[in-house]
């Protein structure tokens, strides 16, 4: 397989020129268990393991492999032997759950992000969840693409009504109603899935990502699971993420869906998210008006006509509150992580000298 078929150009091109005389090859992660990796390189599918010396310079979760992302090899070796991720282009991450203000990636390199809702009348879609979704997925620099699954399931004025709550928190970002049942509406992510394109799924369990997978790909490549009968969630099926090529030529990558969603970004994606909002700030006395209880507020201004939507402007304060309090852990731990690293610099350079320059 050549490696421009899976994704590869003059972004990691050239980030590879640097390493060519090393005799490291390139490949593309597909899937992930633990430390152990699944690769495509050019010459197929293979397993791979992380160096000692890359487990030594990790300086946190984020730094590891993950599906989507191109990594350099030493191939003897079987498993093959990672030792360094290219740059990514783009990334999805969320904070990783717990107190840790660590970066979780769930997947890199990826053009699109489609974020998956389900109309089932469960907790599938809501307004302050894809708003959620809409900053993590634009703080990566993937592009976002709202995925309205189960259309099946509604009659003509529920799609309607659906579609107009989507349209409240979506802004520029397109919006398609499908269903991974029936087919209908897949004509128009298969538009968007090209020859080279990469697109991940996200979303809540149970909103139909390996569905819609199986349905994209024409057969069942990904178990799908019930849902509880109560609350219609879904039974976290989906436990790895996984990348296939679809018969187009482009890849998509099935995740697990999250239990918390908690962007890992800096206060800026918020922005993509609730563009109203960034707008209307234009329009504030103070530079650096926070939109609380500023005099000559435009937000606040907008909000009590009632042109911002009270909950839209909650959600607005609620996660940047989030965002700033573990800005804060972030840095501090950043801090600690770079010292670590200057220490071990030169055993680094040391060991580099050692195995490739013999
Ligand atoms: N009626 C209907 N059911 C669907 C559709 N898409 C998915 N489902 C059903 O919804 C349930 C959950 O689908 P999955 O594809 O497993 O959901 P998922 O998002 O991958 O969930 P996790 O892997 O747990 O994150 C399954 O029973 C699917 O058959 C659809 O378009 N219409
Ligand atoms: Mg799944
Ligand atoms: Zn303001």
């Amino acid at each position: 397989m050549k490696l421009e078929d899976i994704g590869w150009n003059s972004f990691f091109e050239d980030q590879y020129a640097v390493w060519s005389g090393s005799g490291l090859i390139p490949g593309r992660v597909t899937g992930e268990a633990g430390h152990l990796y699944s690769v495509e390189t050019e010459k197929g599918r293979s397993d791979a393991r992380i160096s000692g010396h890359f487990q030594y310079t990790a300086a946190g979760p984020g730094d590891y492999p993950a599906v989507g992302d191109w990594v350099l090899m030493r191939s003897e070796s079987d498993p093959m032997i990672i030792e360094k991720i290219l740059e990514r282009g783009s990334v999805f991450s969320r904070r990783a759950a717990g107190k840790r203000s660590d970066e979780q990636v769930i997947a890199a390199n990826i053009d699109i992000m489609f974020i998956v809702a389900a109309l089932d009348g469960g907790r599938n879609f809501t307004q302050r969840g894809l708003e959620r979704y809409i900053v993590m997925v634009s703080d990566g620099g993937a592009e976002p693409v709202i995925i309205l699954n189960k259309c099946d399931l509604c009659s003509e004025s529920e799609r309607a009504e659906f579609k107009t709550m989507a349209a409240s928190v979506s802004g520029n970002i397109p919006v398609f109603m499908v269903s991974a049942l029936t087919g209908e509406g897949i004509e128009q992510m298969n538009g968007l899935l090209v020859q080279g394109v990469t697109a991940a799924f996200t979303g809540p369990s149970g909103a139909g990502k390996s569905a819609l997978i199986n349905q994209l790909m024409g057969r069942g490549v990904q178990k799908t699971g019930s849902l509880r009968e109560d609350d219609k969630r879904g039974r976290h099926t989906t436990t790895r993420k996984e990348l296939f090529l679809l018969g187009s030529g482009a890849m998509v990558i099935d995740t697990p869906g999250l239990r918390e969603l908690r962007p890992y970004g800096d206060t800026e994606s918020l922005d993509a998210a609730f563009t109203e909002i960034a707008h209307a700030a234009d329009s504030c006395r103070f530079k650096d008006c926070t939109h609380t209880d500023e005099p000559g507020c435009g937000v606040l201004g907008l909000v009590s006509e009632g042109l911002i939507e009270y909950e839209r402007y909650q959600s607005y304060i609620t996660i940047r509150g989030e965002i700033e309090s573990f800005s804060m852990m972030k840095s501090e731990k950043g801090r600690m992580a770079r010292k670590a690293k200057e220490k071990t610099l030169s055993k680094i350079i040391k060991n580099y000298n050692r195995d490739f320059k013999q």
